[in-house]
């Protein structure tokens, strides 16, 4: 399958995340990209191609165009208040704060736009999610071109993203972008189907109240695991979209065995929802050695789920979401699409 990449993540290199009352050096990492490049070569994929632009009209398709001017212009208006970090939220509009809408100073609108405070905002962070963006609709178009199947690889995620929010390492909401280029090129109906650790609160939201795009989640439980405001299983859609999003929140622990039996509920109803294509929203933060996760798969299972997502025989494109055992995401992200190609 052909793999997308651009050199442009690196420009998502932020210093810090928020973590446990101190600033520590981010998770999400350009390293991230380099070992899933270093794997890929070491396993004779060669088929690396750059992204194609497809401007801002396919981003604007999920996201507010408020939002969008907002990302493009944080750096620039936090720094020109003079402040010395990386720009980070600190108040939100919550419960009962009911003047919501972004106001005029860069920290109240950071806080407005925000969902989750360990993810700063850092120059190169718009340039580095939009090139992402287009990696994900560059897949997409190699698929509605007649591929049977195409990697994203996509640098900073985005299955956290909604509408109007980051965070949560997340900007632009990839996945989404590329489901409704499906949608817009003529696809009756797209499946999402998200297998990263954390619910994809951003995918969610997104297409809450549709039912021309099927959400399914394998999660921790929002009990116990962020984004703990979203992902349960009574979860089911709203309105014309009611029963065409499903939510699989698994407790602290979880094993292979469990998981799959959670992976085979959705893919049965991913079959029976027929759609024209499969966007997997691949985070492979349910390895059993994530620091940040609680699921207790090994890497043999990664490919072991490749081949099983190939039975569904769909148009699949593969979008990079989370995975923060940076020496051994490579060998995890690659056994999914050679279990998938193998398969
Ligand atoms: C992004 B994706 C660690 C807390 C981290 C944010 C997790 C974002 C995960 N102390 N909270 O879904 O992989
Ligand atoms: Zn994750």
């Amino acid at each position: 399958m052909k793999i997308i990449h651009t050199e442009k993540h690196r420009l998502r290199a932020s210093k810090t995340e928020l973590s446990g009352g101190v600033f520590i050096r981010p998770h999400e990492c350009p390293e991230r990209v380099e070992h899933i490049t270093a794997e890929l070569a070491k396993r004779g994929h060669t088929d690396l191609i750059e992204p194609k632009d497809f401007g801002l009209d396919p981003i604007h398709r999920i996201h507010d165009a408020d939002y969008v001017s907002f990302l493009q212009s944080c750096w620039t208006e936090w720094q020109a208040e003079g402040f010395e970090g990386e720009a980070l939220a600190t108040a939100w509009p919550s419960r009962r704060m009911t003047r919501e809408k972004p106001p005029r100073n860069i920290d109240g609108k950071i806080g407005y736009y925000c969902l989750a405070s360990e993810t700063s905002i850092s120059e190169g962070t718009w340039e580095a999610a939009e090139a992402a963006a287009q990696v994900a609709l560059t897949g997409a178009e190699l698929i509605q071109k007649g591929d049977r199947s195409a990697f994203a690889l996509c640098r900073p995620p985005g299955h956290h993203a909604a509408q109007d929010m980051f965070g949560g390492y997340c900007f632009l909401n990839n996945a989404g972008i590329a489901a409704q280029s499906f949608r817009d090129a003529g696809a009756k109906r797209v499946a999402v189907l998200d297998v990263d650790f954390h619910h994809g609160n951003g995918t969610q939201a997104i297409f809450y109240g549709r039912e021309d795009v099927l959400f399914l989640s394998l999660h921790g439980d929002p009990e116990d695991a962020f984004p703990y405001f979203l992902g349960g299983a009574d979860e089911t859609g709203t309105g014309a979209g009611e029963g065409f999003n499903v939510n699989y929140p698994l407790p602290p622990g979880c094993p292979y065995p469990k998981w799959l039996e959670a992976l085979n509920d959705a893919m049965a109803k991913i079959t029976s929802y027929a759609p024209d294509a499969l966007v997997v929203s691949l985070g492979v933060d349910t390895f059993e050695r994530d620091p940040i996760s609680f699921f207790k798969l090994t890497s043999d299972d990664f490919t072991d789920y490749g081949s099983r997502l190939a039975s569904l025989g769909l148009p699949t494109l593969f979008v990079m979401e989370g995975g923060y055992a940076v020496s051994e995401i490579g060998i995890n992200t690659v056994n999914v699409l050679d279990g998938f190609e193998g398969a």
